[in-house]
Formats: C-alpha cells, structure tokens, sequence
C-alpha cells in the first residue's frame, strides 16, 4: 500500500494517538476499531506511515505501564501492519519497541533518543526496523530547569550527534537512523523557530530529518486566546510546506492539510526556472549592480548559512566584555557557468575559504552595530572579482533585548558601484 521509496519527499506520517489523555487528540482513538479506522482514513489522506503512541509525552501527563502501553497499541500496530501500512511505534520502552516490531511495525520513534531505557540501543539494533533519535533533555517534569540554550540549532545538533554516535556504536546503522529536533521538547517558541529556521545543521548529520510541529503550542501562540487545537492545523500546514526542502518527513495529525500544501510547494518548485527568474528580475530592481537585463547566469549564487562567530560587537558594556555569538548568512552571486564547464575551482569562489574570511572580519575589532559588521562581512565578499552582488545578513540571537524574541538580524544588499 505504502511501499518504502514510494512516497514522495518529504513523506507525511500521520500521528495516531491511543491514548486517553494526548494533548490534541486523547481519548479518541482508543478503540482499537476506532484506531484502526482513523489510520485507514490518514492512509487514504495522504500519510505514508503511522506512528502510533500509547503513552502521552504532554507536560503533567501520568507514565504508563509498559504493560498498558503495549495492551493499546499492539492490537493497533498490528491490524495496521496487516493491511500493508508501514507503521512507526512512539514509545521510550525497549519491551514494547520489540513488541511493536514483532507486531510489524517498520520504525521506532523514541522521544527520548534512547534516553529514557538504557535497553534502547542494544534491542533497536538485534531489530529490522528504522530508528528515530528525537532530541530530547529529560521528562517534562524538568523542562523547565533544561530549557537554556546557547544557540538551540548548534546545541541540539551537537547533542545528536553524540546520539547518533552512540547508536551507530550499539550497531545500528546509519542508513536505518533519523534524527528530529524535539520541537517543544524542553524547547521554548524562541527555541522552535530558531531550529527550523536553521535545519541545515540537522541536515549535515547524515541521518534523515524527521520534523514534529502539528498543533504544537508555539503555533497556538499565534492564534487569538481559546482558538480551539485544530486551528493549528492551518499553521501546521504553512509551516509543512515551508520546511519541505530541508526534511524527510513531517509527523502531523492533519495529513490532508498538509499533503495539500506540500502539492503546493511541489509545484512551485517543479516551476524552479521561472521562479528563480521571477527572483532575480526582484534582485535586479534592488540592486543598481545588477546586470541590466536578467542573462541567464544571474540567478547563480554561492549559499554559506548560519556561519558563527564570537565576537565582543554591541552597545552595552557587558557585551564587549563578554563576548556573545553572531550567526552569520551569506550569498554571493558570481556566474558559476566557467566553473561548472572546466570543473574547476579557480574559477569560483572556495566557499571554506571565504567561510573563514567572514568569521575572521566578524571577530575582529569589537563595533556598536550589525549594519558595521554587515558592511564589513559584504567587503569582504565584494573582494572575490568574480562576485558582483552579495546580500549578507548578521543574526544576534543573544541581544540585549528585555521581552522574549527568537531572533534579530540585519540584512543587507551591496553589489560592485
Ligand atoms: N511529538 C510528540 C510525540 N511524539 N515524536 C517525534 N519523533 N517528534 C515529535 O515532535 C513528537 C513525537 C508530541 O505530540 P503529540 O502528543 O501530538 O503526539
């Protein structure tokens, strides 16, 4: 029914939750009948897996029994599996995984990145199914004390990294792993955008990236007081489509919403040429450096994202004594078309090379604002020849600033006078 490598990327997994009290949808599906019905119905809607969940990981939820959480979703996972539906079994026990893969399921989605039984590994490893790492700090009982981070993307990348080592030691390869942010997961709504703005870092894990955004309340944060869970349906979906191109697959309860919006984002990209066109006549309005008329090179750029540095820029006193960390991104656009002919470095830009060239601007002498260190970072770009208009922006994700926020950049566009 849903063969693996049949469905489209990103793959949609439809969330199944066989518990009484799940922060969206507890209680419903607790009829086995019930459940088996619903994955049908999300099958048809366009999901490619379901992951199915007997124990509720919303803050104050009571832990379940192994015993009770293989008593709901076994029957489930297996009624399902018999029908050819690839299904995903979320649990943080190592008992009920083997369980669940006995029962067919084809994927175990532990929250807790085999965290929460030191069992995990070694049973996910003797097993023939995928594995799932989700970033995870602790039960939510402590989520309030673990919720500090540096620079959340860098922070959880490199927390599952040690993960996914840790898995690939106990034998499980990394063809069979994936890895997902844990949005919301000791994560405050600063914290959730910050990392889905900056999936790359996931990315160059190596293991596929799975995202879980679907009705998760920094989407409710968004909607007027009350707005009832299902509104998030909507933001699920926007946010889907968005993300597409940096993951694997999306875990939601609406699947339909979102299968709809990846169809979206699908087409729109299928359209790439006169999309980038349409872009580069934008840039060429913006920019007096850009050539006159849209040749076709022109939409040929270089892409370094989400570069560090430590640096001591900024008004306050603390801030040039301390130091913090700016993020910086950077596009260059050159004609790449020699370079691509004659395979050949010389004839572009070496993006480590001027990776380390912007890092060293950035650190150097300490400024009062991002617009001094912009200009310095696009002078910089500017002084590869080749280069004719570059668009550089400076993130500082720790400002100063006394209410909430994710983040706060400055971007700028220069091109050659
Ligand atoms: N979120 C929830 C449960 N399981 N699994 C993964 N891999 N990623 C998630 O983000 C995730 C998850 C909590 O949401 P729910 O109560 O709606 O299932």
């Amino acid at each position: 029914m849903t063969g693996e490598g049949v469905a489209p990327r990103p793959e949609v997994w439809g969330v199944l939750n066989v518990t009484p009290d799940s922060f969206s949808d507890g209680g419903r599906y607790l009829d086995p009948a019930a459940a088996l019905a619903q994955g049908r119905a999300l099958v048809a809607a366009g999901a490619s897996v379901i992951d199915v969940g007997g124990e509720s990981t919303r803050p104050g939820a009571e832990p379940v029994a192994p015993e009770v959480e293989r008593a709901r979703v076994l029957p489930v996972v297996a009624a399902l599996a018999a029908e050819g539906i690839r299904v995903s079994i979320d649990t943080m026990n190592a008992e009920t995984a083997a369980a669940a893969v006995e029962a067919g399921a084809a994927i175990v989605n532990d929250v807790s990145g085999a965290l929460a039984d030191p069992a995990m590994l070694a049973t996910v490893a003797a097993l023939p199914c995928d594995y799932m790492l989700m970033h995870w700090r602790g039960p939510s009982a402590v989520w309030d004390q673990v919720s500090d981070y540096a620079w959340a993307p860098r922070d959880v990348a490199d927390e599952l990294r040690a993960r996914l080592a840790a898995a690939q030691e106990a034998g499980i390869a990394v063809d069979r792993l994936w890895v997902d942010p844990g949005l919301g997961f000791a994560k405050r709504a600063e914290h959730n955008w910050q990392l889905l703005a900056h999936l790359d870092e996931l990315r160059a894990l190596g293991a596929r990236v799975l995202v879980g955004t679907s009705r998760k309340r920094f989407l409710g944060a968004l909607l007027p007081d009350g707005a009832p869970v299902e509104e998030r349906d909507l933001l699920t979906a926007v946010l889907s489509a968005l993300v597409a191109d940096r993951v694997d697959a999306l875990r939601v309860h609406d699947v339909a919403a979102s299968a709809r919006a990846l169809a979206v984002q699908r087409s729109l990209a299928a359209a790439g040429p006169a999309a980038a066109s349409a872009i580069v006549a934008l840039e060429g309005a913006y920019s007096a450096a850009a050539p006159a008329s849209a040749a076709p090179h022109t939409g040929d750029r270089i892409t370094l994202s989400g570069l560090r540095a430590f640096a001591h820029h900024g008004v306050f006193d603390h801030e040039r004594r301390d130091g913090q960390e700016f993020v910086i991104d950077v596009v260059a656009h050159l004609d790449l078309r020699g370079a691509a002919a004659n395979d050949e470095l010389a004839a572009t830009v070496h993006y480590g090379e001027l990776a380390e060239q912007v890092v060293a601007a950035v650190e150097t002498d300490p400024v009062d604002l991002i617009e001094t260190v912009a200009e310095r970072v696009a002078a910089v770009v500017l002084a590869h020849a080749a280069v004719w208009q570059t668009t550089v922006t400076v993130h500082k994700p720790q400002a100063p600033i006394t209410v909430p926020f994710s983040d706060v950049s400055v971007t700028i566009v220069r091109g050659r006078p």
